[in-house]
């Protein structure tokens, strides 16, 4: 991959470097140094008395070099630590003034910087890419008013309900602590154990047992914001407030199967994918989108907009869209940005405010607690992606790692010395100003009667699934409770599962071998307080406003683009070189990127070009399409190649388009696709245009209710 930043090494300092930020290091054209600026003559060699002699303790530059070195790992984040950032900026549409005073959020004209981490939720930083799991979505905005940070999921909803149980829910689906098995998945008996007690998660597990779990590309999913906020307007009108991200790419997964070869094949898959398409200039893009609920209508749902296992369906209130995000720049250093940016939902601005959604309320402790024992000091607000744009001038002192060198005789306010400064801002001068909400309530614990729905949306987004989607959530049920090994654990599963869908209950026991249970166990004991009142805790039904969402359908999203869709031609020496060179020109005008795939690296006879990898290091889990271009001895060579053919048929059974030219027919007549028979997404001597159309649908999925082939 070309890098388009190009670094001079020779001569005087590049412009780039007289343009970096404070803070940032870059070692071209410069002497070596020891941390405290001292030129160092020898990296190589250790000081000893005499060469072969024993090394000195007097040798501060090796000490110094090895200390740093030994405390180069901080912890890593306890959830969300695989992640991946990029920068790039956001512009709203038209001002929300209506709604919000947020100043990022009032001129189209302006573009705001922003910072993003993707993550997955569950597996250590160095876990696979494409684990079944939810993705974070955390946006830091640097507004001209200070850090705004919307920490969000690709999913709208979630696990619990109360900040009480995410240390729980967490150990549960984390490796289990005796064995520390198995990394980045929820396929084991802890974590259904929980959920199997805890009936409050259906709706969200409806989403994690989907394709929602394995995107095809962070690119290509949508984000959330799942927590119900609140916009205030300059006049301090409330509105609640649901943020979601829509990407211009549509909403797209891999098959399950797939995504565990994928791990093994390329387990940076997610994090190359987005640092290839920003660094060839496919920029990720995706829009702002508000769900508006005007305060009076609070309680006009069927469902508590305080409970965070709720999503608002699009089609009641629809989600405006006001404005874009665009990722452009690639971290400089993955440490520096990517692993010590620190997140927080309570990084506010004026005109986005809170709810008393309980979840979020125990959020507003933890996130700045974890950066203490993460980032190891108070200060982690001056590591250079963390801090704001706007000035910050306050009486914090001191502390692990200070950078700012605080100057004056006072550290208070108010003080006369310093003529009171820094000085209060009044709400008129930005100064951030909580919501007034009436509060009048006895001091308890507990649950409002309102959250006790844990089915209806389940089954909400279960109907609203494509058949193939349904199948899908049926088969990922079947995989993760195929291996739980205690037998209860899969009743009672079943159990909850039949309050959502009788069907999908009895298809999922039929592949675990075992009979839907006659009456749903559902050991409400484990999970309300000991002296609780029974029948308030029992799950309950509530009818919502409509049976099916379209929206939460990925059968439904765009499919009108290849931008950035990586094609495999699969050539050898013979290909027909006017094939090759006008289906690639072809798809990649329409944006795609393709790479040749032949048995051996080099030269390749028939084309100008060399193979850009070899069948053994490529695999057709890393594409989405396939090509097989015309040439006699090509195909001939392919045919007889077991690695070629099974690529071929492996692109088939994960449903991707595949088109042949000429020859290439022949090798298709080698492997078990199906003969002669009209399959879709399959284009024999079809136009560059046919399957430009094809890539773009994504996947054939309707070729898995055939009979499937062996590969
Ligand atoms: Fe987080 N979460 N979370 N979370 N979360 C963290 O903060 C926590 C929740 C989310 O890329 C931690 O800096 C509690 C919901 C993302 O750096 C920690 C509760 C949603 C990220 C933490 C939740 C999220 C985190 C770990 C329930 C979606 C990664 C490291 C009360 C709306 C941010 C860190 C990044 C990270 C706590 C629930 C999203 C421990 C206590 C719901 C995207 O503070």
């Amino acid at each position: 991959m070309a890098k388009k930043k190009s670094i001079t090494t020779s001569g005087k300092l590049s412009k780039k470097i007289e343009n970096l930020a404070p803070h940032t290091e870059e070692g071209v054209d410069q002497f070596l140094t020891t941390n405290q600026g001292l030129r160092i003559n020898d990296n190589q060699n250790s000081l000893k008395a005499g060469e072969r002699g024993a090394t000195l303790l007097e040798d501060f530059i090796l000490r110094e070099k090895i200390t740093h070195f030994d405390h180069e790992r901080i912890p890593e984040r306890i959830v969300h630590a695989r992640g991946e950032g990029a920068h790039g900026y956001f512009q709203v549409y038209e001002s929300m003034a209506k709604y919000t005073k947020a100043g990022f959020l009032q001129d189209p004209g302006k573009q705001t910087p922003v910072f993003v981490r993707f993550s997955t939720v569950a597996g250590s930083r160095g876990s696979s890419d494409l684990a079944r799991d939810v993705r974070g979505f955390a946006v830091k905005f640097y507004t001209d008013e200070g850090n705004y940070d919307l920490v969000g999921n690709n999913v709208p909803v979630f696990f619990i309900q109360d900040a009480m149980k995410f240390p729980d829910f967490v150990h549960a689906v984390k490796p289990e602590p005796h064995n520390e098995i198995p990394q980045a998945a929820s396929a084991h008996d802890t974590f259904w154990d929980f959920v199997s007690i805890a009936p409050e998660s259906m709706h969200m597990i409806m989403w994690v047992m989907s394709d929602r779990a394995i995107p095809r590309s962070l690119r290509m999913m949508e984000g959330f914001g799942v927590h119900t906020f609140r916009f205030i307007n300059a006049a301090g009108k409330s509105s609640f407030v649901k943020f979601h991200w829509k990407p211009i790419l549509g909403v797209h997964s891999v098959a399950w199967d797939e995504a565990q070869q994928i791990s093994g094949k390329d387990p940076d898959f997610h994090r190359r994918d987005l640092w290839n398409a920003i660094e060839t200039g496919a920029y990720p893009e995706w829009e702002l989108g508000v769900q508006i609920v005007a305060e009076k209508d609070e309680h006009k749902f069927p469902f508590d907009l305080l409970d965070p296992t709720k999503l608002i369906p699009e089609e009641v209130v629809p989600v405006i869209r006001i404005g874009k995000m665009v990722l452009n720049r690639n971290p400089d250093n993955f440490f520096a940005e990517t692993e010590q940016v620190a997140f927080h939902p309570g990084h506010l601005v004026p005109g986005i405010d809170f709810t008393n959604d309980p979840l979020l309320q125990g959020r507003l402790f933890s996130y700045t607690d974890t950066q203490l024992s993460r980032l190891g000091s108070p200060n982690f607000h001056e590591i250079p992606i963390n801090r704001p744009v706007s000035p910050v001038h306050n009486n914090q002192r001191d502390g692990h790692m200070r950078q700012t060198i605080n100057r004056g005789e006072t550290a208070y306010e108010p003080n006369t010395i310093s003529n009171g400064c820094p000085f209060q801002a009044k709400a008129k001068e930005g100064g951030f100003t909580a919501y007034e909400e009436r509060i009048d309530a006895k001091k308890i614990r507990g649950r409002s009667d309102s959250f006790f729905d844990h089915f209806s949306q389940a089954t909400l987004f279960y109907n609203s699934q494509s058949e193939v989607e349904k199948n899908h959530i049926v088969n990922a049920l079947r995989f993760e409770l195929g291996k739980v090994t205690r037998p209860d654990i899969r009743v009672r599963m079943i159990g909850l599962l039949t309050q959502v869908d009788t069907s999908l209950a009895a298809r999922v026991a039929e592949g675990l071998g075992i009979k839907v249970p006659a009456k749903p166990e559902l050991p409400m004991n484990q999970v309300r307080p000991a002296d609780a009142d029974v029948k308030k805790y029992e799950p309950r039904t509530v009818k919502q406003q409509i049976t099916a969402s379209p929206a939460l359908s990925m059968a439904n999203t765009i499919k009108n683009t290849i931008v950035s869709r990586q094609v495999a031609f699969l050539v050898a020496d013979g290909v027909t070189g006017a094939d090759v060179n006008k289906m690639k020109a072809d798809l990649q005008a329409a944006g795609a990127q393709v790479q040749l795939i032949a048995p051996r690296l080099g030269k390749i006879k028939g084309i100008d070009g060399e193979a850009d990898q070899s069948f053994l290091g490529a695999a057709s889990v890393l594409f989405d399409a396939v090509y097989i271009p015309g040439g006699a001895a090509s195909a001939a060579t392919l045919k007889n190649d077991a690695t070629a053919l099974h690529f071929v048929n492996e692109a088939f059974k994960h449903c991707k388009a595949i088109a042949v030219s000429g020859e290439g027919i022949d090798v298709l007549r080698e492997t078990y696709l199906p003969d002669g028979k009209k399959e879709p997404g399959l284009l024999i001597n079809a136009g560059s245009k046919d399957f430009i159309k094809a890539i773009a649908q994504h996947r054939f999925w309707e070729r898995e209710t055939g009979p499937g082939i062996p590969a």
